[in-house]
């Protein structure tokens, strides 16, 4: 985003009276002309100047829930492990979620930028598939 701030007695001219502009190709004769210098737009010498910013805009990223599903199969010690091994949760707090999600029918794990929440879902549902569980691993927009 470019903010335009005016500096001066003038208001903003979509094109000002008939200045003999300077050679905007040419080196600037004084730093007052130069708008790498601060304050430096003086571009028709009138004393004045508009003085052009832009800030470098940036933007947070989307964040998403991971959640965990209970279904009646899987077992609460391999929920556990699944949380501790992918979500870095001791096995503490690793134990309330899968209890959480137990009693609940789904539960937070953590919430992570896309990319990163989209591996954790894959990683978890390849792993359960791997033993044979039927444990789901969604993610949601915040
Ligand atoms: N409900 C399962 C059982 O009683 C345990 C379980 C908890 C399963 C959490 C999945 O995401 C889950 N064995």
């Amino acid at each position: 985003m470019t903010d335009v701030l005016l500096r001066g007695s003038e208001s903003a001219r979509a094109d000002g009276p008939e200045t003999p502009r300077p050679n905007r190709h040419a080196s600037p004769a004084r730093a007052a002309d130069d708008p790498r210098e601060p304050g430096g737009n003086d571009d028709d010498r009138s004393g004045t100047a508009i003085i052009t910013r832009t800030k470098p805009k940036t933007k947070r990223p989307s964040l998403y829930r991971v959640l965990l599903l209970n279904d009646d199969y899987t077992p609460m010690e391999f929920v556990v492990h699944v949380v501790e091994k992918f979500f870095n949760k001791s096995q503490e707090d690793a134990y309330q979620i899968m209890m959480h999600v137990h009693h609940n029918g789904v539960g937070e794990c953590g919430i992570f930028t896309y990319e990163v929440a989209e591996t954790k879902v894959t990683q978890v549902m390849d792993f359960a598939r791997k033993h044979q569980h039927p444990l789901q691993c969604v993610m949601e927009k915040k």
